[in-house]
């Protein structure tokens, strides 16, 4: 069983934000910004990749719901999910990093930098 799936069976603790019956909020443990939540769905599906738009519907909903839980929904929020190795996907349960509670940097990079990555 993965990490995120044993958060949501609870033999792993978290901070839980919220849940319902097929999503799960809860903080990230390696916070990147003042508020950073991980959005997972609680059934497995590894990645953005594979899951499907009934799914991404309800996590969609559910995601609006918890910006505005934490007051993100009229200040702004970042919302990334990172797929397969290239992404730098660490986890392998599809979670979405819910990224607000300041000015996020952003830099629009115009020039050939994006080649070193
Ligand atoms: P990613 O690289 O997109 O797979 O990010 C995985 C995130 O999961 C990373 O920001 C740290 C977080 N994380 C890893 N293990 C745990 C854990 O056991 N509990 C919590 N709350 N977060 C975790």
């Amino acid at each position: 069983m993965c990490i995120f799936c044993k958060i949501v069976e609870g033999e792993l603790p978290s901070n839980k934000i919220d849940e319902n019956d097929d999503f799960l909020a809860f903080n990230d443990l390696y916070p990147k910004a003042p508020i950073h939540v991980l959005i997972i769905p609680k059934a497995h599906v590894e990645c953005f990749q594979d899951v499907n738009p009934t799914v991404m519907a309800g996590l969609t909903t559910f995601t609006q719901q918890i910006a505005k839980k934490l007051g993100l929904d009229k200040s702004g929020y970042r919302l990334i999910t990172n797929n397969g190795d290239d992404g730098a996907q660490e986890v392998k349960h599809l979670h979405f990093h819910l990224l607000g509670g300041g000015k996020l940097n952003w830099t629009h990079q115009h020039d050939e930098s994006h080649k070193n990555m």
